[in-house]
């Protein structure tokens, strides 16, 4: 199997009830400003091109976001700072994301999420997160011939990362190291670096910053061409 054969497995998912049930309500009552727009409503696979070396690990889609675009941070504010971070370090072709039709290209990068379907609060069950992880563990099987650094956004993801390396067979320190911020972990040759999620909770307050955004993608393309 390839990247397009697994994302549209993954777009047919329905293993979890309560995020079937969600999405595709939030689908159906949809958000004002956006009612003239037909929701994707499905699980959102990874963007990026099946060779890049650096993979950017999210946490699920929002709700009004990927949800709606179809596109993994796709039209949210997370996105918003996401992908014009990735374009000034180099990784995408245009600082903006708004539409799955708007020609973003990512560059070296693919971005994947720890549970596939919009969560309620933004929130999955640790159950979600189990029932999702063979996706991330097959997308990453897939990656791993190129793959050299991944990039996780913030603590959910960092926690689904690891048992799903230890599911591809990737030795993994112990204990499993804690996340934070410019937290840089070897995996038998692949970086786990650790990076603070762009949401609105972590940009807003200043914990998360522009700058320090770009030193971790900095610090990626530098792993990248080591
Ligand atoms: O604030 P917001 O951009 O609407 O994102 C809501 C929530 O979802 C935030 O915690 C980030 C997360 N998220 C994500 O992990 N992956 C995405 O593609 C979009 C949003
Ligand atoms: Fe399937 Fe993952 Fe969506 Fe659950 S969260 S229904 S496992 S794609």
């Amino acid at each position: 199997t390839d990247l397009p054969a697994l994302d549209d497995a993954i777009a047919c998912c329905r293993a979890c009830d309560r995020l079937v049930a969600w999405r595709e309500r939030v689908a159906v009552e949809k958000r004002a400003a956006y009612v003239g727009e037909t929701y994707w409503g499905r699980p959102a696979p990874g963007f990026g091109p099946p060779d890049a070396r650096i993979a950017v690990l999210g946490l699920a889609p929002a709700a009004h976001g990927a949800n709606r675009t179809g596109r993994v941070f796709t039209g949210d504010r997370s996105g918003d700072w996401l992908f014009a971070a990735m374009h000034r370090a180099g990784l995408a072709n245009q600082p903006t994301s708004v539409r799955a039709d708007d020609g973003l290209r990512l560059i070296d990068a693919r971005i994947v999420a720890a549970v596939r379907c919009a969560p309620p609060e933004n929130k999955p069950t640790p159950a979600e997160r189990d029932t999702c992880q063979p996706w991330l563990v097959r997308e990453l099987a897939l990656l791993r011939p190129t793959l050299r650094v991944v990039v996780v956004l913030g603590g959910f993801g960092w926690a689904a990362l690891w048992p799903s390396l230890v599911a591809l067979g990737i030795e993994i320190p112990r204990p499993r190291p804690t996340f934070g911020h410019g937290v840089e972990v070897d995996a038998s040759g692949l970086t786990i670096v650790g990076c603070f999620h762009p949401s609105q909770q972590n940009t807003f307050t200043g914990k998360l910053t522009e700058s320090m955004l770009d030193d971790i993608f900095r610090r990626a393309n530098e792993i990248v061409a080591a």
